[in-house]
C-alpha cells in the first residue's frame, strides 16, 4: 500500500512527505510500532498535500507526529511476599487539537515508549473519526497482570494513579481501558483518583462499573462496532456476516463482544485465541464458556476444550490464520498478521478482514489485503466504537444522567456508519476508491488538521 502510494505521486507533495518520515524516523530510531504507524499514515496523506499545499507551510505534519507531552514514572508496590516490585509507567498526551486528550491504558509485560507512542499516535486519528470531541492519547505500565492477586493488582492501580493524577482530569486526559485494564483496575483507579482529588469527578475515566457513572454498551462497544463497521463494508458487494464463517484472534474484551455481535447477525464463529494458543470449534464457539473462562475465572483458553471436547487446541496463538474462513476479526494485539498470514487468509479465500485490534496487520500484509482485493476495515476506523462509546460516557456524566442500552447502542451504530461512509469518501475525493486505509486516514487526518490550523501555531 505504502510502496503503491509513494509510486503514484513524483511531486513536493511526496518530497515534504518523505523528509517529514526521515526527520521522525531518526529522532525515534529506536521505536519501531511507532515508526510503523506514522508511516503508515503519512504515506496515504501524500494525496492531501498536493491538493492543499497550504498545509505543508502550516506545519501541521512535522507537529502532528510529536507528542505534545510524555510522561513516564516510577511505579513503586509491595507483592504478596512483602517484596518491593518497581514497574515503568507512562502517558503520552499525543494531541489536544479537538479535545481533551483520550485513550487506553496498557498493561502488558511488553509496553514500552513505542507501543504508548503508536498507540497514542493512532488515538489522534480515529478519535477525530469518531466525530467526537476528544484529543489523542494513551498510557499504560509494563506491569504483567497474569497471575498477580487481586490484592497485587488493586496495590499496583492505586500506586500507578497516585502519580497518573496529576496529569489528567475531566477536561484534561481521560483515561480508559485497554489489554490488561478492565473494569476492575478502573474500578480501583477511580476509587484512587477520587480519594487523592477529594471530589467526585466522574468524567475522569471511562469504562467506569455501571453503578458509579459507566456507560451501558462501552463494554461491548469495541467489539460490536468492529462487526458493524465489516457489516458496512459486506454490504457493499452484497455481502453479509449470516451463514459466514468467522475466525477472532483474542478472547478479551473486544474479542468477546465481536463474537458475540456477529453471532447475533447469524455467522458460525469458528476460532479464538489467547497468547498461548487457539481453539476451534466447528460446532461454533460456546460464548458463555469463553465469557466465563475469561471474564469470570481469568483462566487460559485450553480450558475451553475440556468442556467441549469435540474442539481442538492448537499450542501457539499464530497458527489462527490458517483457519479458512470468510471473515477475519484479529482483535488481539499489534502485527499479529504478517505477510505470510495474510497470503494464507487469501488462499483460504478470505472476503473481508475488520481490524478490533489496534495495528493487528504489518504494513506487509495491509499490501496483500489491498493487492487481492479483500475488503479491508483499518483499525483506526474498525476498531473506533470503544472510544466512540467512552466519548458518550463523558457526556452522560457531564449531564448527569445514563442513556438505555439500546440508546447508546444506536448513537454507536450510527458512527460506525458514518465512520465508514466518510472513509469511503475521501478514499473516492483523493483517488483512491476502495481503499479504506487511505480514506480512514485522510478522513481523520482532516479534521484535525483544520482546528490545528484555526489554533494557530502550539
Ligand atoms: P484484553 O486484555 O481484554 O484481551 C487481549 C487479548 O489478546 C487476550 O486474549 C490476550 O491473550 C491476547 N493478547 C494480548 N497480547 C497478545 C500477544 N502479544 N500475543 C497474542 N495474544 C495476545 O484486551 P482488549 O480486548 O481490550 O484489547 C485487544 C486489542 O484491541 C488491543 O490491540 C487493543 O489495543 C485494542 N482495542 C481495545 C479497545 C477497548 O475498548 N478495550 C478499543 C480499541 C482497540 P492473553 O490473555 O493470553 O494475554
Ligand atoms: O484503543 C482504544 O481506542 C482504546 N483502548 C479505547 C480508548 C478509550 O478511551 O475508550
Amino acid at each position: 500500500m505504502s510502496i503503491t502510494i509513494a509510486e503514484k505521486h513524483s511531486t513536493a507533495a511526496k518530497q515534504y512527505v518523505q523528509a517529514v518520515y526521515e526527520t521522525v524516523s531518526k529522532r525515534n530510531h529506536h521505536e519501531p510500532e511507532f515508526l510503523q504507524a506514522v508511516k503508515e499514515i503519512l504515506d496515504s496523506l501524500i494525496p492531501v498535500f498536493e491538493q492543499q499545499p497550504q498545509l505543508m507551510e502550516a506545519g501541521i505534519l512535522e507537529r502532528i507526529t510529536e507528542p505534545e507531552r510524555v510522561v513516564s514514572f516510577r511505579v513503586p508496590w509491595v507483592d504478596d511476599n512483602g517484596k518491593v516490585q518497581v514497574n515503568r509507567g507512562y502517558r503520552v498526551q499525543f494531541n489536544s487539537a479537538l479535545g481533551p486528550y483520550k485513550g487506553g491504558l496498557r498493561f502488558h509485560p511488553s509496553v514500552d515508549a513505542s507501543i504508548i507512542k503508536f498507540l497514542g499516535f493512532e488515538q489522534i486519528f480515529k478519535n477525530s473519526l469518531t466525530g467526537q470531541p476528544i484529543g489523542g492519547g494513551k498510557g499504560g505500565s509494563d506491569f504483567d497482570p497474569k497471575g498477580k492477586s487481586d490484592n497485587e493488582i488493586m496495590r499496583f492501580t492505586q500506586s500507578f494513579m497516585t502519580e497518573l493524577y496529576k496529569y489528567i482530569g475531566p477536561d484534561t486526559d481521560v483515561p480508559a481501558g485497554d489489554i490488561g485494564v478492565g473494569a476492575r483496575e478502573i474500578g480501583y483507579m477511580f476509587g484512587q483518583y477520587k480519594r487523592i482529588r477529594g471530589g467526585y469527578e466522574a468524567g475522569v475515566l471511562t469504562g467506569k462499573g455501571i453503578v458509579y457513572g459507566g456507560s451501558l454498551t462501552r463494554k461491548e462497544a469495541t467489539g460490536y462496532g468492529c462487526v458493524y463497521f465489516v457489516q458496512e463494508m459486506l454490504a457493499s458487494k452484497g455481502l453479509s456476516f449470516n451463514g459466514s464463517k468467522v475466525v477472532v484472534s483474542g478472547s478479551g474484551n473486544v474479542s468477546i463482544y465481536a463474537i458475540e455481535k456477529a453471532q447475533q447477525l447469524g455467522a458460525h464463529v469458528v476460532a479464538c485465541s489467547d497468547s498461548n494458543g487457539y481453539i476451534v470449534d466447528e460446532e461454533g464457539i460456546k460464548l458463555d464458556t469463553v465469557k466465563r473462562l475469561k471474564e469470570v475465572e481469568r483462566k487460559r483458553i485450553s480450558e475451553y476444550v475440556k468442556e467441549h471436547p469435540n474442539a481442538k487446541y492448537v499450542e501457539g496463538c499464530g497458527g489462527i490464520w490458517s483457519v479458512p474462513c470468510d471473515i477475519a476479526l484479529p482483535c488481539a494485539t499489534q502485527n499479529e498478521i504478517d505477510e505470510k498470514d495474510a497470503a494464507l487468509l487469501v488462499e483460504s479465500g478470505v472476503k473481508a478482514i475488520g481490524e478490533g485490534a489496534n495495528m493487528p496487520s504489518t504494513l506487509e500484509a495491509i499490501e496483500v489485503f489491498l493487492n487481492n482485493g479483500v475488503l479491508f476495515g483499518p483499525a483506526k476506523a474498525a476498531n473506533a466504537g470503544g472510544v466512540a462509546v467512552s466519548s458518550l460516557e463523558m457526556s452522560q456524566n457531564s449531564m448527569r444522567l445514563s442513556w438505555t442500552f439500546e440508546e447508546v447502542d444506536a448513537k454507536l451504530h450510527g458512527i460506525m456508519k458514518n465512520i465508514y461512509n466518510n472513509s469511503v469518501k475521501a478514499a473516492e475525493e483523493f483517488g483512491y476508491a476502495g481503499n479504506l486505509v487511505v480514506g480512514a486516514n485522510i478522513a481523520g487526518f482532516k479534521r484535525v488538521a483544520d482546528a490545528m490550523i484555526a489554533q494557530g501555531v502550539v
